[in-house]
């Protein structure tokens, strides 16, 4: 693939802040791709920018960028991205890291102009079932529909402690689950509106409704809601949001839980409203406390979904850590927590083969980008947590229909 130019910019995500995008072009065309942000962001992750901040991250980007004009590079699969990678190091060597946020646009932009120089669709150029003649399984999506925590604003004074309450498809296909998703968020609307006094249309950083209900009564209209239209019921507790030296600090309602006290709440929440995901239960650095949870819905004989996000952020050494002692069973894969994409696949790779569900997740701060969707079905994840509604999460929905649709024909 021959770099005829590439050009970072600035572009802005969906809570109107400054991302980067680079643009890359070549013989075969003139591609884009932009990074997500996260605002609950797992401690373990590699920061988005530079130290200096993300105006340096471009300054730096600048530099690097003129530098790969002119290039050659042969990049076949994911893994030929080495290069390309090596280089990157090399400049972070002399001037600093250039954040997670850097590399994920760097690589994706790379990695669509590799798959168009081979004529082939980025999923399919990730994808080898492709290439041993099998069609991939397409995921299921999961969606947010209630929010709270940290990436919703209080009403009265009040929010959900929880962090999402989510929408696990379950239909034929992935457009039919999307759909489904689509009329549950809207139903979940109308009992809000029932349950809460003077509740106005309100969405919060990933467009799901926003609540001053206590997380069980959110439960409860989350339950009404999945049985309606079959679906199953997920919850990202993001517990190290509201965690402090060894205790949980419920605000709504009001109460304190340590370590135990947690766990077999989490354990009693999964049994009395059916949740079926449950992701970041417990603290961020309680690999314990997370097996406990794997140990408490086997004790009960519920297949259920222990995911690790704040735990695992796309780290293999953290992953490893988790498989090993059995702490998960799922995890999320967000590209921009590890900072590069030859991690990724080392992170899929050890997940495929110790059945660890792969969830491919956005970020709360999302741009037009629907490069996840081609990493989700490329690197075969059972699941896409992209949100419901929102123009930012509908084009990775989409994307996805799209690539279904084309393996109908
Ligand atoms: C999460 C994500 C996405 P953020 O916690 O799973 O929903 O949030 O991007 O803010 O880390
Ligand atoms: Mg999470």
């Amino acid at each position: 693939m021959f770099v005829k130019s590439v050009m970072p910019r600035f572009v802005k995500n969906s809570r109107g802040r400054r991302s980067i995008e680079v643009e890359l072009i070549t013989y075969e065309g003139r591609f884009r791709c932009s990074a997500p942000s996260g605002k609950s962001t797992g401690k373990s992750e590699v920061a988005c920018y530079h130290k200096k901040g993300i105006s340096y991250s471009m300054k730096m980007l600048r530099v690097f960028c003129k530098r790969l004009v002119g290039k050659n590079f042969i990049i076949k699969d994911v893994g030929g991205l080495k290069d390309l990678n090596d280089l990157m190091r090399k400049f972070e060597a002399r001037f600093g890291k250039f954040g997670g946020n850097v590399w994920y646009a760097v690589e994706g932009v790379f990695l669509r102009g590799a798959a168009a120089d081979v004529g082939k669709e980025l999923w399919e150029f990730i994808n080898d079932d492709m290439n041993r003649g099998l069609k991939p399984k397409m995921p299921m999506p999961v969606g947010n529909c209630i929010g709270g925590g940290l990436h919703s604003k209080k009403i009265k004074g009040k929010r959900p402690d929880f962090q999402e309450f989510l929408l696990v498809g379950n239909a034929k296909s992935f457009g039919k689950a999307v759909t489904k998703n689509l009329r549950a968020y809207e139903y979940a609307r109308t009992l809000l509106k029932k349950k809460e006094k003077g509740w106005r249309v309100k969405r919060n950083d990933e467009g799901a409704w926003m609540s001053s209900l206590a997380n069980e009564e959110v439960l409860d209209i989350l339950k009404r809601v999945s049985k309606r239209y079959d679906l199953k019921l997920g919850l990202d507790v993001a517990s190290s949001g509201f965690y402090d030296k060894g205790y949980y600090i419920y605000k709504n309602k009001s109460l304190v839980r340590d370590k135990v006290d947690q766990a077999d709440y989490m354990i009693k929440l999964i049994r009395k409203f059916g949740i079926f995901y449950l992701e970041d239960g417990m603290d961020e650095e309680d690999f314990g406390g997370f097996k406990s949870l794997v140990e408490g819905v086997k004790k009960i004989r519920r297949k259920v979904l222990i995911v690790g996000d704040d735990l695992t952020t796309t780290n293999l050494d953290r992953v490893r850590r988790a498989g090993r002692g059995k702490a998960i069973n799922s995890m999320i894969i967000k590209p921009n927590q590890i900072g590069s994409m030859l991690e990724v696949k080392k992170v899929v790779e050890y997940c495929k083969k110790n059945k660890i569900v792969m969830i491919f997740s956005h970020r709360s701060g999302e741009t037009m980008d629907n490069i996840l969707a081609d990493y989700c079905v490329g690197f075969g994840g059972q699941f896409m947590k992209a949100g419901i509604f929102g123009r930012e999460r509908l084009v990775k929905l989409k994307r996805v229909m799209d690539i279904e649709k084309s393996l109908k024909r």
